[in-house]
């Protein structure tokens, strides 16, 4: 049954009407226990449309006990509960209502609204989360004043934690805690949180730019304080950054953390109470690898960006995510940047980009950054929303540059503190602030799909002119059948070996334009899209020398980086046309030798220069993917260097190896280079055997350790069986490094990996309602391993559709995520595309199948 024809509730943008009544303040005590959690809410309504007189309120799960309104008991005759409202008519024009209700926290497993795991309570209210908990007006557009009352166990629960500041503590007389909580800003409920446990504290406090000291508090499992010191460190550098590059102050006394386990995603901004996946908080040298570290400092610093670009002004509906969330992607790249290596962080986000957004775009799932139509909203925090969405506005501080952008941000916030907006508001403030006619721009917002930028050039030797046509295309997708061309700026430079020249932006408006060069030499080459500044594909007519060129002298790193991209998409397709004939071209390998013999000063960047593309990157550029084409050509061109630069390879090893285990700029890029290398030795089996064992076993940190593992995973090298035995033993108390271990196990690329698969999830440590754990198993199994997860057998399939009818019932929003992979069924051959579409049929046959999963699953089926 098609997504229209179900009779599930789908939601449009263009249905969006302001609310009738808002809120005022809200009062709710919890009086926590596990199965019967008691919640009474007492909040005051203001109607605020004088035709309106009934009270529409959102709840989900919620056993009801009692309600008054001014104190009166309203009686069962007076209101009407379904599934989800509670309905209620009212005259007056203010009115307080008191709700109790009662919830089990031990049984949901869906982690949404107020759950108990681990010991602990934890709530996760984004987005329409908040209803789980209590009956409410569970919109964005609804801001309220908080008070939080907790009551509960004094002893099993030491700290009970809601947003705002502490106004209250003490011991009631039955000898149980009750902590008050006030959130002096007015917020939505996604905004709400509470945490109830017993936890390690680490402390600190930051002295804000005007001399407000600020206490800054990381609640961990017990035992692991020591490991939130480098999330507390990146939180103050966060906290310095946002004053100094957006001119943005905290604005309440205290700030807390809290990691836990078991979290559906990574983070959560709530008021002054960030709740944070484990993950994304514990590290030390021996557990944590760089990637880690690197992600810990972006995410801490993205929730932290979120106070001003979230909370302070938030969003009118949920349409509007981007809104936030491409705002503060943007934001916490910017960041990152400022912190480390410019060039590889702007790779990285081009990687996701072309990688995980350009396959959405292809994909039954296509939707603009601003979404027109949805059914489960948890649907739609996609790398379309937030990672496109940080491009888009990428593309408007390039456009209006640093000091434009910025007064763009200072007249939105003068504007809207304390509002529920949309993307409009914000563009019409860039706007508005830079005069600058942003109509076309905003095109962005309304239009999906990936534009295709196509680059001609024609050189007149007789006048010096080289003329370069631009055409931009975007393509039908499944959710919008029309396009319109789009505003791109352009970064480009024409690299020339007789002068040098800055780089200009371009600004395309039309469907086709030129750019032209005076004076140009026959060799002279535009370089196109330096930093990738438009999220488009880009189809040029270099050929491969010119390409290794730009590769070698281009002044913009990401161009140099993307040249050689181009040049291995073009060695790809070689390989595929003669396999068996097939070297790789002498030139490139020189270019590489020359790389290890002299990396440059940023070796993160030579690191990520020698690195052959990965299935992802190679997959994105056919309508369809020929996976084992593309698998083997892999292997092959890693084997080929590996043989043809054996010498130089080790001598990059050995000369960049560091015993320092911390994690800094200069120890992480050294590190890359060198396990970089260490990637190519390992298709060596016995000459890098040594060397492997070596590294494995004198490993100062983890990032070391981790790598041997990997390379011999990718070169099914004869050591990562019994390393990874010992690597079990070693860690098997640490759920974090285990998750590790999970994922390297389900990723190994051989047959026998679905008999692995099996015995992973007998593991004494596995459990299906732990999402990390179940996404360390499946989600490398399904989007690491290619040649084992699209097996022509159907295995790989049928694997992840058991796993999907299972985990539905557990937790929906984590099966529609691990869904995924199945949904870009038609862009496989016949043979799969059967096995595929068989397995989505399955799924959508399934009687209790979530509207997360059936939204998916109903759109990919439609698209064939
Ligand atoms: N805003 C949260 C994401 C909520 C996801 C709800 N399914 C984390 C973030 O983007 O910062
Ligand atoms: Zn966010």
């Amino acid at each position: 049954m098609s997504l229209e024809a179900s009779n599930r509730q789908v939601k449009r943008l263009t249905d969006y009407t302001s609310p009738d009544f808002t809120i005022l303040t809200t009062k709710l005590t919890f009086e926590l226990d596990t199965h019967q959690t008691r919640v009474t809410a007492l909040t005051r309504f203001k109607r605020l449309n004088p035709a309106a007189t009934e009270l529409v309120l959102d709840g989900q799960q919620l056993n009801l006990i009692s309600l008054h309104c001014n104190g009166q008991r309203v009686t069962e005759q007076d209101f009407k509960v379904s599934d989800d409202k509670l309905r209620l008519q009212v005259a007056e024009d203010e009115f307080l209502l008191q709700i109790v209700t009662e919830i089990s926290p031990q049984d949901n497993t869906a982690l949404e609204g107020l759950y108990f795991a681990n010991g602990s309570y934890c709530t996760q209210c984004e987005a329409e989360g908040f209803r789980r908990i209590t009956y409410y007006l569970d919109r964005p557009d609804v801001l309220a004043v908080f008070t939080t009352t907790i009551i509960a166990d004094a002893e099993q629960l030491p700290y009970l934690l809601a947003n705002g500041n502490q106004i209250e503590s003490f011991i009631n007389s039955d000898g149980k805690r009750q902590v008050i909580w006030h959130d002096p800003f007015p917020k939505p409920s996604y905004l709400f949180a509470l945490v109830a446990g017993d936890f390690d504290q680490l402390s600190d406090s930051f002295t804000t730019v005007s001399g407000k000291s600020v206490s800054l508090v990381f609640y961990v499992e017990k035992g692991n304080g020591h490991r939130a010191s480098f999330a507390l460190e990146s939180l103050k550098r966060a906290m310095r950054w946002d004053e100094q590059r957006f001119g943005l102050e905290y604005d309440l006394d205290i700030y807390m953390v809290v990691a836990v386990d078991f979290f559906n995603m990574g983070a959560m901004e709530n008021k002054g109470l960030n709740v944070f996946n484990s993950k994304y908080v514990l590290a030390n040298d021996e557990t944590a690898t760089d990637t880690d570290y690197f992600n810990i400092e972006s995410i801490i610093g993205h929730e932290y960006f979120h106070n001003w670009t979230g909370n302070r002004v938030t969003c009118r509906d949920w349409f509007q995510l981007s809104l936030k969330e491409g705002l503060t992607v943007f934001r916490d790249q910017e960041f990152s940047r400022d912190m480390g290596s410019p060039t590889v962080n702007r790779i990285q986000a081009v990687q996701v980009i072309r990688t995980a957004q350009f396959a959405e775009d292809a994909s039954p799932m296509a939707h603009p950054i601003r979404p027109e139509k949805v059914m489960e909203m948890n649907n739609f925090y996609t790398v379309t929303v937030y990672d496109k969405g940080a491009e888009v506005i990428r593309m408007l501080h390039t456009m209006l540059g640093e000091d434009g952008f910025q007064a763009g941000m200072r007249l939105y916030f003068q504007r809207h503190d304390g509002q529920a907006v949309t993307c409009d508001d914000f563009v019409q403030a860039m706007q508005d602030a830079t005069e600058t006619d942003l109509s076309h721009f905003r095109c962005w917002y309304q239009q999906s799909g990936t534009p295709e930028l196509s680059m001609t050039r024609a050189y007149d030797a007789s006048t010096r002119q080289l003329r370069v046509t631009l055409q931009q295309q975007t393509a039908a997708t499944a959710d919008q059948a029309k396009k319109v061309p789009l505003l791109l700026p352009i970064r480009y430079q024409l690299l020339s070996k007789k002068r040098t020249q800055a780089s200009s932006v371009f600004m395309m408006t039309q469907a086709r334009q030129e750019l032209l060069f005076d004076q140009a030499d026959a060799d002279d080459l535009p370089v196109l899209l330096e930093d990738f500044s438009a999220p488009v594909k880009l189809r040029h007519d270099y050929h491969q020398d010119e390409l290794l060129r730009i590769a070698r002298e281009a002044s913009n790193g990401f161009a140099r980086w993307d040249a050689l991209q181009a040049y291995w998409q073009l060695q790809l397709r070689l390989y595929i046309a003669g396999p068996d004939s097939f070297t790789l071209p002498a030139a490139l390998l020189d270019l590489l030798g020359e790389w290890l013999q002299q990396p440059s000063d940023d070796l993160a960047l030579t690191a990520e220069l020698l690195k052959v593309p990965d299935y992802a990157s190679f997959s994105e550029t056919f309508a369809q993917i020929p996976v084992d084409d593309i698998l083997t050509a892999i292997s092959s061109f890693k084997q080929q260097i590996s043989a043809a630069l054996y010498t130089k390879l080790l001598t990059c090893y050995q000369q960049h190896h560091t015993d320092a285990s911390s994690y800094t700029e200069v120890n992480a890029s050294k590190r890359a280079l060198k396990n970089q290398c260490l990637q190519y030795l390992s298709w060596h089996h016995e000459a890098s055997r040594a060397l492997l064992e070596a590294q494995y076993h004198s490993a100062v940190g983890m990032t070391d350790r981790l790598a041997v593992l990997k390379c011999t995973q990718q070169s099914l090298h004869p050591l990562f069986e019994p390393l990874m035995q010992q690597f079990e033993q070693q860690w098997q108390h640490d759920v974090l490094v285990l998750d590790k271990w999970f994922s390297l196990k389900a990723s190994l690329p051989t047959k026998a990996v679905l008999d692995t698969m099996e015995t992973l999830v007998q593991h004494p440590r596995f459990s299906w309602q732990n999402p990390n754990r179940v996404r360390a198993v499946f989600h490398a199994f399904a989007m690491q391993n290619a040649g084992q997860f699209h097996r022509m057998d159907g295995a790989g399939y049928q694997l992840l559709t058991e796993t999907l009818i299972k985990l539905d019932g557990i937790n929906a929003q984590v099966a529609a995520r691990l869904v995924t992979p199945l949904l870009s069924w038609r862009r496989y051959e016949p043979r799969r595309q059967s096995l595929i579409k068989h397995a989505l049929q399955m799924l959508a046959e399934q009687p209790s199948i979530s509207d997360d999963l059936y939204e998916k699953v109903s759109k990919a089926l439609e698209s064939g």
